[in-house]
């Protein structure tokens, strides 16, 4: 930490590891190389642990991220909070520099959370995290597929690591979405593959990978 103590981080993860927002905030405070404390708490929310995160974090969901008195749930209200408290140049960054790219990440990252119910259903992230679960997909399911891979390919049509110049935390979300499928072994376009299977080798991905239990 350039000319400063070490910020007083603390991530409230669950405790299947199954969570694609979890998942999220982890990645971006690796990203961000920053020290934090991880609270892990099982769900559902419960008593004490419930109320408290109700009355500090406003919302009772995890990831919530605590930053000395400030309790931040929801994901994408983290990444953020934490690209503007740590910003570049200091730090690396979580979201593009170009305005139009960032706005472009942010489109992306919202339809991942706000579409895509059916197939999240038929490939929950229990089977990327865990087994693959493989089981016939509804008609509206594989049309989300289908959604999700044409945007996908439009923004990595020519192999790039990542959807824009350099790495951003819209790309670790669009490739869990794209590992629902490739975990499973549902047939997609090869450049997808290696575009997640790249993405999924951050260290920052294998930081979250690490805390899944051996026996899954
Ligand atoms: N929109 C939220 C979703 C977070 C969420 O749904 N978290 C679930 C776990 S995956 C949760 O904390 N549920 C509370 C409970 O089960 O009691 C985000 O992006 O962070």
């Amino acid at each position: 930490m350039p000319g400063s103590a070490a910020p007083d981080l603390t991530l409230y993860a669950e405790s299947s590891w199954m969570s694609p927002w979890v998942f999220h905030a982890l990645v971006a405070l690796e990203e961000k190389c920053l020290p934090y404390k991880l609270e892990v708490v099982s769900l559902p929310l419960q008593g004490d642990t419930r109320a408290e995160i109700e009355r500090r974090a406003l919302i009772a969901r995890v990831p919530v991220l605590v930053h000395g008195e400030t309790w931040i749930s929801e994901a994408l209200a983290i990444s953020e909070y934490l690209a503007e408290t740590f910003p570049s140049p200091d730090h690396p960054r979580l979201f593009p520099a170009n305005l139009a790219e960032r706005a472009r990440a942010r489109q992306i990252m919202l339809f991942l959370r706000t579409s895509l119910f059916a197939l999240r259903e038929a490939r929950p992230t229990s089977s990327v995290f865990g087994r693959p679960t493989p089981r016939p997909m509804s008609d509206k399911a594989r049309q989300e597929a289908a959604e999700l891979e044409r945007i996908a390919v439009t923004m990595i049509s020519d192999d790039r690591p990542s959807m824009f110049g350099a790495w951003c935390i819209a790309d670790t979300d669009l490739a869990l979405a794209l590992m629902r499928l490739i975990a499973n072994q549902d047939p997609i376009d090869r450049r997808l593959v290696n575009y997640a299977l790249a993405q999924f080798d951050r260290r920052s991905v294998h930081r979250f990978v690490a805390h899944l239990p051996t026996t899954r």
